[in-house]
């Protein structure tokens, strides 16, 4: 009898042990990564993340936010294994920064797979996103909720860009990914791998003609001030976002903190999806407007001068879809062809 209570009140007592040693293992600070700061609607989506969990824990998850992908000195395609290995704690990171360690995330790099946003929503908020997230976990890191950089427009400060040949022989700058050195080798440009940091100098300077980024990262980091002064509306890819956690943090919370984490990176990202889109569309295009407003010489495509792009990336399409795998491309197009029209 005694041996029975002297048992009971072992389990009594570890039971009431392991939830405090887990709560001794937070840090005082957890280490969040990302490329933009807070005048993009990416790095609003990090700091909105690290706010919403530090109020909602009552400070017991304090994030410290690091831009500039700072944690790896600048290198944002070594963000990835840096989260792997514990380097940085939390991530919103981009498909493209990504991509080189994990190539199923080049599936958004394809060129001119995605039409519209309704199609990026087909391929995050379905079995295609889930597929990808479980890719993710397989990779060493938990994934919690997909945001988005968005479509990417080219630039230059030579002249307007309507057809594959006006491209030729110009030098613009890439990231990321081989996917988009074999892009701009197909439409005879000339691709330069080069990081977020040493891109702003290198714009600067002359080093490159053009580069290709997101409308509102174009506005935010003021490109016409450096001579950006043309600009070709092709949405040739998009780079959604992921929120991401290393494991051994992850396992480190408790599992209402954990789910304080996820549901905060969930709204996080709904509010940065809705952001990164606003004044791109339709009823409220004033991201255009306020583009040529400022004297942005804007390229329009027609049905015609992007067919002429797809036909020119075609092979580059049809090489990497067996790269990412041929049958998650197939499970993306049917799920971009079943999608409502916006
Ligand atoms: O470096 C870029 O172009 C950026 C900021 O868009 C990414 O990190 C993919």
């Amino acid at each position: 009898m005694l041996l029975h209570l002297t048992r009971l009140l072992l389990v009594c007592a570890a039971v009431l042990v392991i939830p405090q040693a887990a709560a001794q293992s937070y840090r005082s600070e957890y280490r969040l990564s990302c490329v933009l700061g807070s005048g993009f609607p990416w790095g609003q989506a990090a700091e909105r993340w690290a706010e919403l969990v530090r109020e909602q824990t009552q400070g017991r998850i304090n994030i410290r936010l690091y831009t500039g992908a700072s944690l790896v000195g600048g290198d944002q395609t070594r963000e990835f294994p840096s989260i792997q290995q514990g380097v940085i704690d939390l991530a919103v990171g981009s498909t493209i920064n990504w991509s080189p360690q994990v190539k199923e995330l080049n599936l958004f790099s394809l060129p001119f797979l995605l039409p519209d946003h309704k199609a990026i929503d087909a391929l995050t908020q379905g079995a295609v996103g889930r597929e990808l997230f479980a890719v993710l976990e397989k990779n060493g890191v938990i994934p919690l909720a997909w945001g988005e950089n968005g479509f990417r427009e080219l630039s230059n400060s030579r002249k307007p860009i309507a057809l594959p040949a006006d491209m030729k022989g110009m030098k613009f700058r890439v990231v990321g990914s081989p996917v988009f050195v074999d892009i701009f080798n197909a439409l005879k440009a000339r691709p330069m791998l080069m990081s977020w940091v040493d891109a702003q100098p290198a714009l600067v300077e002359g080093v490159v003609d053009g580069q290709e980024n997101p409308l509102s990262v174009y506005l935010a980091s003021n490109m016409l001030r450096v001579g950006q002064r043309y600009l070709t509306a092709w949405r040739y890819v998009a780079d959604p976002l992921i929120f991401v956690v290393n494991p051994q943090v992850w396992a480190g919370w408790s599992v209402s903190d954990r789910q304080i984490v996820r549901q905060a990176a969930q709204q996080a990202a709904r509010e940065n999806i809705e952001r990164a889109r606003r004044g791109l569309m339709g009823h409220d295009a004033s991201q255009w407007r306020q583009l040529e407003a400022a004297g942005v010489s804007v390229t329009h495509l027609t049905a015609a001068q992007r067919a002429a792009f797809v036909q020119a990336t075609r092979p580059v399409y049809d090489k990497w879809r067996k790269t990412i795998g041929a049958e998650l491309v197939g499970l993306a197009e049917q799920a971009i062809a079943a999608r409502k029209e916006p």
